[in-house]
């Protein structure tokens, strides 16, 4: 077991200081040659081995890119040609990586068996033991208990958690296709295993986030909607004219950048932009209106003109001719760095399935399911329900590292938490409530922005709307 105490050790053997994050990215990972491989990379004069020191970090296609300004780096989802971002695959590999990452953030938790020399070794029957497993199938029986089927590459088992132990809560919030771990005891028979815990891959308990050493603002938004009879140009306008005395260095924009074409039956009806370029070229306007020293960060999301399935593209440059050059485009999710301070952007589709599963969850209230995000350590567990996937060879999905802040959009409503000291923002929206959102009972929050000291942390939500 490598423990905080010596990982700090081996730092100091080499004179450096070790930032807090980077020891919680070691104690997760239990591996002792990661240790050398960063020392191995850290360039000379440094003083401190910080996150941007992560050789994980760097993403798997062109290495880490700085751009323009180096206090923003896109760290994964900047923006690659056409079609070459994703490496396909078949769903038996995407879900194998994401098992075998999953399970190993809580392996030490759980000392898993392998289902198959569980269930099959009579020695383990009615002994106290644990296993990892992706859930294939989740039900409620007709006692009330909560029944999961549990696969590793071994095997499968159905595991019951029982209505009258204090984890039945827990388990009530079990989704498909999420990773968990559980310790009980097999049945006599060999066919059922009690549950008496459930572990989460989660966010470890220590968790210590990095911040900047030097002053810093961000401003997070999302669900622009521009194109839309509904968007707000007077409170964007409001927006406008005070992120250009704020001071903020940054502008993230989640997604829902325009409001798109063809996304629901009759929406042409509701368009005063019919236009997918010239919904873009509008939305150009506006952010040419903004600081040229403002670094702008735009995601996609679901109203957005490329392609669904998670992860999405950035935008293509045929839509983004006008932008201007203080923009990056990059993928959803992504996971960008302002001058150090990590921002993991991820639009929200996943929303959807998590309130339809998940027993309390509502629209009006998104910070609990940004939690139940965290601690799955995954941004769409679910696949096949409202959320579509890509099937790529590693799961981009996945929320490694641990970022400062987790950034989503989507459900248009305001909401802001601290999980185990993750700086959790929904950044709302800049359309006023729709006919959807009417019939749907949706009450969005329009026109706010979440401003982040990147100094403190500390994060303020300003309103636009009067
Ligand atoms: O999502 C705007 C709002 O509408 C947000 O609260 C999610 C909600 N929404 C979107 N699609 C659905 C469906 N299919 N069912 C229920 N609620 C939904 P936006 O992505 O901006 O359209
Ligand atoms: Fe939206
Ligand atoms: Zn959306």
């Amino acid at each position: 077991m490598l423990e905080d105490r010596e990982i700090v050790r081996r730092f100091l053997a080499t004179n450096l200081q070790v930032h807090p994050a980077v020891v919680s990215y070691l104690r997760e990972r239990q591996n002792p040659d990661l240790i050398e491989d960063i020392l191995a990379a850290v360039p000379e004069g440094a003083v401190v081995v910080g996150p941007q020191h992560l050789p994980g970090l760097k993403t798997e296609r062109d290495g880490t890119r700085f751009l323009g300004d180096p206090s923003l780096e896109i760290i994964s989802g900047h923006a690659v040609p056409n079609g070459k971002g994703v490496e396909f695959t078949d769903f038996m590999h995407y879900f194998r990586d994401r098992y075998t990452r999953l399970s190993q953030m809580m392996r030490s938790r759980v000392s898993p068996l392998p289902i198959e020399a569980l269930v099959r070794n009579s020695r383990y029957r009615q002994e106290d033991a644990g296993i990892i497993g992706m859930v294939t199938d989740v039900r409620t029986t007709a006692k009330g208990h909560r029944m999961a089927t549990l696969e590793d590459a071994t095997a499968t088992v159905p595991v019951l958690f029982n209505r009258d132990r204090d984890i039945f809560s827990e388990a009530e919030k079990i989704v498909p296709d999420e990773v968990v771990g559980v310790r009980g005891k097999l049945s006599s028979d060999g066919n059922l295993f009690f549950a008496e815990t459930l572990v989460r891959p989660d966010i470890p308990v220590n968790n210590a986030p990095y911040t900047s050493d030097r002053p810093g603002k961000a401003v997070l938004i999302s669900d622009v909607h521009v194109g839309s009879d509904t968007f707000l140009p007077e409170a964007w306008d409001r927006f406008s004219s005070w992120l250009a005395t704020s001071g903020a260095g940054y502008l993230l924009i989640a997604g829902d950048l325009v409001d798109g074409i063809g996304i629901y039956p009759g929406q042409e009806h509701e368009l005063t932009i019919p236009n997918i370029y010239d919904q873009y070229n509008a939305f150009a306007d506006m952010l040419r209106r903004l600081p040229g020293d403002l670094q702008i960060i735009a995601a996609p999301g679901n109203h957005d003109v490329v392609r669904g399935s998670e992860p999405q593209p950035a935008l293509p440059p045929a839509f983004t001719e006008r932008f201007p050059k203080n923009v990056t485009l990059v993928e959803n999710p992504a996971l960008v760095s302002l001058q150090g301070v990590r921002v993991l952007m991820y639009h929200g589709r996943s929303y959807d399935d998590l309130i339809s599963m998940i027993p309390g969850a509502s629209y009006t209230n998104p910070a609990p399911m940004m939690e139940e995000m965290l601690r799955r350590r995954h941004l769409a567990c679910t696949y096949g329900m409202r959320t579509p996937i890509v099937a790529a060879k590693q799961d981009r999905l996945i929320i490694d590292p641990v970022p400062e802040i987790l950034h989503t959009g989507h459900v248009h409503i305001c909401g802001m938490r601290r999980y185990r000291n993750v700086l959790c923002v929904n950044a709302g929206t800049w359309q006023a409530q729709t006919k959807f959102q009417k019939q749907m009972n949706i009450q969005p929050t329009p026109a706010r922005a979440t401003v982040v000291d990147l100094c403190t942390l500390e994060a303020e939500v300003r309103d636009f709307s009067a």
